[in-house]
């Protein structure tokens, strides 16, 4: 095994590149260089000519309405997202295809075809209509555990023009409530459990909490995913009136319903995310563009075929899971493999079991758990036959060459081509990714930007910088899956990611490119940390720190971590002449995941008698980056008290 992890260095060693193999790039989807070119001429033709690949009940009157910051693609046009994701298929032989192959953490599998999907789907759809009224435009909240329910929950809402907002089930009651809240839902979908690492996730109790403080909410629908045991004392106490099993109410409904035509600009659904203060954006996404993006870039960056098997590990709670487990792939008639629980559950092949299992083909995670792989070892692995594997993607955050050749050797057996995507929730889709056919890769770049998508690395006065160098990372053309805005927030909207360059969308990440051109992604600029893959803002958890009645005050950063990218340090300062102990440590962390959730738990809380801040009293979080992650410390001259670093510093020397 030395043997081999020295291969991997040396690979890193000779910096090279690879190349799309003649065998892959000869039956690519996409194999002619020459589409970069052809879509730069014109990026709006080249996306309409993608869309129309699209079912549009009417067609649209003009692909692009353009004025920064609001974009209209294919106006005028009508068309419905499940329309394309389900019946569209069930005319064709895919109809009896395998939709959504899904296993359950406990071993269960189920596998829908396109015509169950459409039985399912058209179902549910009908239990939101008939049972609860709900019509266009209202907001319906999910909140469930990773099983078929969840995207059937998603696309009935798309079929009938609700708007929903999924929550990842691992949030807390707290933020749940907030998302509800917000956005205003009529409706929750949840179920009574779902399973993790073997214990039940309560996510029926948590809603309950959560709804103590929810005026808009008329109903929740519970999916029945625990056994009977569990279900209706420990975890489920059913509301009269307010709280209906899926099973019962889906047996007395018509089940007939039909597809709402949408104007391409009507909102599909509305996700939170992290921003740079405390409260979470709702990213609006709408319908034609949003879909037409996600179709092509799926059947583009994975060459996905008809007989490919197709497994996004990402929670649907996350912009990855709509885009690229629910409608990309679904929108293309694909196989797509879903998996409820944990990595290492039972034991740490599970991935590469379900891989065996299924047969899969194409294979899209996230760095923070190549590197989990990594560390676990390839032994995993190489207990299956990982051989129907064609291509491997990554997403997230920047993925390290180690982790990348890693990827590729042990995962890929080095005969698959690895596409590292960067996007985000407000760009609803991949912009600068490999095509796996034609780009050659180098590990640890995403390479360039996809056909018909223009970006730019800005200085500080908005000049491009030259090739070699690094700044900020812009979008300088409007692209169909972008943001429309923050949900009931156009001025917040504008203030973040149009303010900084007028006309221009600015990513909040920093980027470099080198002498190829290619973009070397270097992390967000602001402070939002990226922890596990997960979007979280230091104001989050400072506002959850400072919550707790001990607390005067917190710093909060993110610090580099070997497998989650970046770990959660809090530097806390206590109430009146309380020092901090381990015990106090320990409830400040409960309570910050009892605010916001478990995926937020800071990893270490540093006690302070003062934070280190500028004249004006802000907190210099980059000076706590420097300590946390023990390098030398930069300009301290615009501290109020320099003193104030030097003995934390010694502090946390002395505890870490
Ligand atoms: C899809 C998603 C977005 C932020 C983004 C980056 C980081 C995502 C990559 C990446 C480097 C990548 N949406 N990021 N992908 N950084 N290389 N391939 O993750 O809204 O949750 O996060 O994630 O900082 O701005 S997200």
């Amino acid at each position: 095994m030395a043997v081999e992890i020295r291969a991997i260095e040396a690979l890193l060693q000779e910096n090279r590149s690879f190349s799309p193999s003649a065998e892959f790039a000869s039956t690519a989807i996409l194999n002619d260089p020459a589409i970069y070119d052809v879509a730069a001429k014109d990026p709006v033709a080249f996306w309409a000519e993608a869309a129309r690949e699209l079912h549009w009940f009417k067609p649209w009157d003009k692909a692009l309405e353009w004025k920064a910051p609001d974009a209209q693609w294919f106006a005028g046009g009508k068309i419905n997202a499940c329309y394309n994701c389900v019946d569209r298929h069930i005319s064709t032989p895919r109809r009896n295809k395998a939709a959504i192959i899904w296993e359950g953490e406990n071993g269960e599998t189920r596998t829908l075809t396109y015509w169950d999907l459409y039985r399912e789907v058209r179902r549910f759809a009908s239990v939101l209509t008939e049972h609860f009224g709900i019509k266009k435009g209202d907001r319906v909240c999910i909140y469930m555990p990773m099983v078929p329910e969840l995207a059937i929950a998603m696309l009935a809402c798309a079929r009938i023009g609700a708007i929903h907002s999924v929550v990842f089930g691992g949030f807390s009651a707290e933020s749940l409530q907030d998302r509800i809240n917000d956005s205003e839902c009529r409706l929750v979908i949840t179920a009574d459990g779902g399973y993790r690492r073997g214990t039940v996730i309560p996510l029926k109790r948590n809603v309950d909490e959560a709804l103590v403080n929810c005026p808009s909410v008329e109903g929740v629908v519970v999916v029945r995913r625990l056994g009977h045991g569990l279900t209706d004392e420990t975890f489920t106490r059913m509301h009269e009136m307010r709280d209906h099993w899926w099973h019962r109410v889906a047996e007395d409904v018509s089940g007939k319903s039909e597809c709402e035509e949408m104007d391409s600009e009507d909102m599909l659904y509305v996700l939170y995310t992290s921003g740079s203060t405390g409260k979470p954006k709702g990213i609006v996404h709408t319908t034609g563009g949003y879909l037409a993006g996600c179709y092509a870039t799926t059947k583009w960056v994975f060459d996905l075929k008809d007989d490919d098997v197709y497994w996004c590990t990402a929670d649907c709670g996350w912009v990855t899971g709509h885009s690229y487990t629910v409608y990309g792939p679904l929108a293309n008639g694909a196989t797509i493999v879903m998996y409820e629980g944990a990595p290492d559950f039972p034991d740490k092949d599970r991935f590469w079991s379900i891989c065996e299992k299924y047969g899969v083909t194409i294979f899209y995670t996230a760095p923070t758990a190549i590197r989990a792989f990594m560390k676990w070892g390839p032994e995993y692995a190489q207990k299956h036959d990982l051989s129907s594997l064609r291509l491997l993607g990554s997403v997230g955050e920047p993925i390290n060459p180690e982790a990348w050749m890693w990827y590729q050797q042990y995962i890929g057996e080095g005969r698959c081509p690895v596409v590292d995507t960067w996007w985000q929730t407000e760009t609803g889709h991949i912009m600068i990714s490999p095509l796996p056919g034609i780009t050659p890769t180098k590990p640890g770049s995403a390479t360039r930007p996809l056909p018909g998508i223009l970006v730019d690395v800005l200085d500080e006065k908005g000049n491009s910088v030259p090739l070699g160098g690094g700044g900020y990372l812009v979008m300088t053309h409007p692209w169909p899956g972008m943001t429309r805005g923050l949900y009931g927030d156009p001025q917040r909207f504008k203030d973040v990611y149009w303010s900084k360059y007028p006309g221009i969308y600015f990513t909040g990440d920093g980027a470099k490119r080198d002498e190829d051109g290619y973009f070397w992604l270097l992390g967000r600029v602001d402070d939002v940390m990226n922890v596990a893959g997960h979007r979280i803002s230091t104001m989050e958890v400072e506002s959850a720190l400072v919550d707790h009645p001990a607390v005067a005050e917190a710093a909060v950063i993110g610090k580099h971590h070997d497998l989650k990218g970046q770990a959660i340090s809090a530097f806390v300062t206590l109430k009146g002449s309380r020092a901090g102990n381990s015990e106090m440590a320990d409830d400040l962390k409960e309570h910050v995941v009892k605010k916001i959730g478990a995926i937020c738990r800071p990893d270490d809380i540093i006690f302070t008698a003062e934070l280190p801040k500028t004249r004006s009293g802000k907190i210099m979080r980059r000076l706590l980056r420097d300590i946390a992650e023990g390098r030398a410390l930069g300009d301290t001259t615009t501290l109020a008290d320099p003193g104030v670093v030097q003995s934390l510093r010694e502090r946390y020397e002395e505890e870490g």
